[in-house]
């Protein structure tokens, strides 16, 4: 602020100091300061109040400053593109509001299903991409919704029927999982599906030593199919095991459900697994659990690097959504899906059409036929 354009006002109340003030410098001058003042140059006591007048000056010629400097192009530059950027925050929002309206039902369907929110909302997101412009001009139909659901989840979901690893001699195969996700069932499954039924020399590899009856459990079931036998306690006996198999063509081995206590045993083994790359782990998985459980069990046996994904007990599932989520999330290939307790029979190998539809409702046909 410049001294020479500021002014003292002296009055025996402040507001008569400002009145004066304000009627010779107008109401842009700005007011600096008041003080008490003991006595004045008229020799009585009252108020002095500084004023500085360059606001007022500077009131008088904005257009002209701003516009010797440029300024006022930046400021209108800058007003074109706040209108800009307020239309399309408008246009968001109006799209944001008619697309939830109109994805409503796919969006309440996965949430049926038990996919995780955060998976239903983007798969929400892409499906509106998917109906394009199209839809912002009409509601899409039933069938429209549904058919891009199902294009979405097949461009992201994954299938590899199969087991071991292709580029090995010989298909070895290890299942591992939560307890009770059913691994000694589906390998007896395997056994059949991928051994026995195809012609392959095959033979099973117990290597859960503590638990007595499941070992039996699964001697039991290569008995019934004629398969040798045999049960490996340690990572080197497994690996005395593989050699005494050589001439087999396909290898499954069995193992325990680790708890959360037995974490440094479990790791034993997935150093084992890990370091020969012609063992390859498949993940067991029941899909009667809820997707944060399969989750939590994905993570815990992440450290086997699972290359696939068997689920179980689809015969006992509500919904198939946290399959189908998981199966996303963890971006590997579903292998097999089991919907039964009885062996052979209850595997098939998965298919994508399969997998999409349990996401899939009923036509609107369909549904009045079986209502
Ligand atoms: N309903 C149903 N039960 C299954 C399925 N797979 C396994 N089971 C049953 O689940 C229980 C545990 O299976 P098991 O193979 O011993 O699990 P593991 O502990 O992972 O080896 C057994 O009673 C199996 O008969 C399935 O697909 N459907
Ligand atoms: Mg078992």
């Amino acid at each position: 602020m410049n001294s020479q354009t500021r002014r003292s006002y002296f009055a025996q109340t402040v507001e008569a100091a400002v009145a004066q003030a304000r009627l010779e410098l107008g109401d842009d001058a700005l007011l600096v300061e008041s003080r008490r003042i003991a006595g004045h140059e008229q020799g009585s006591a009252g108020y002095e109040v500084l004023f500085d007048s360059a606001c007022a000056d500077r009131s008088e010629t904005p257009a002209t400053s701003l516009e010797t400097s440029g300024l006022a192009e930046q400021v209108a530059g800058l007003q074109r593109d706040l209108a800009r950027m307020n239309a399309l925050l408008r246009h968001l929002a109006a799209a944001a509001y008619h697309s939830d309206a109109a994805l409503a039902p796919v969006a309440a369907r996965l949430g049926d299903l038990g996919f995780p929110p955060e998976l239903s909302s983007e798969l929400v997101f892409h499906i509106e991409r998917r109906l394009g412009r199209a839809h912002q001009r009409e509601i899409p139909s039933e069938r429209d919704l549904q058919r891009t659901l199902a294009a979405e989840l097949e461009s992201r979901l994954q299938v590899s029927p199969g087991v071991g690893r292709d580029a090995a001699a010989r298909k070895i195969v290890v299942l591992v999982g939560p307890p009770g996700s059913g691994k000694t069932t589906t390998l007896a499954k395997l056994a059949v599906a991928a051994g026995v039924s195809q012609g392959l020399p095959a033979a099973i590899i117990s290597t859960d030593s503590f638990r007595v009856a499941a070992a039996d459990q699964l001697r039991s079931y290569a008995a019934i199919l004629g398969l040798p036998f045999d049960c490996a306690e340690t990572p080197g006996d497994l690996m005395r095991c593989l050699e005494a198999h050589r001439n087999k063509r396909l290898l499954l081995v069995d193992t325990p459900g680790y708890g959360p206590g037995e974490a440094d045993l479990a790791a034993e083994w997935a150093r084992l697994f890990r370091s020969r790359s012609e063992i390859e782990v498949q993940l067991v998985l029941n899909a009667s659990t809820r997707f944060r459980d399969m989750e939590s069990a994905l993570a815990f046996w992440s450290s086997y690097s699972p290359s696939r994904l068997i689920f179980t007990r689809l015969d006992e599932a509500a919904g198939c959504g946290g399959i189908l989520a998981l199966a996303m999330s963890s971006a590997l290939p579903v292998s097999f899906l089991c919907a039964g307790q009885s062996v052979p029979e209850d595997i098939e190998p998965a298919a994508l059409s399969r997998l999409v539809s349990f996401a899939m409702e009923q036509e609107p046909a369909a549904r009045a036929a079986t209502a």
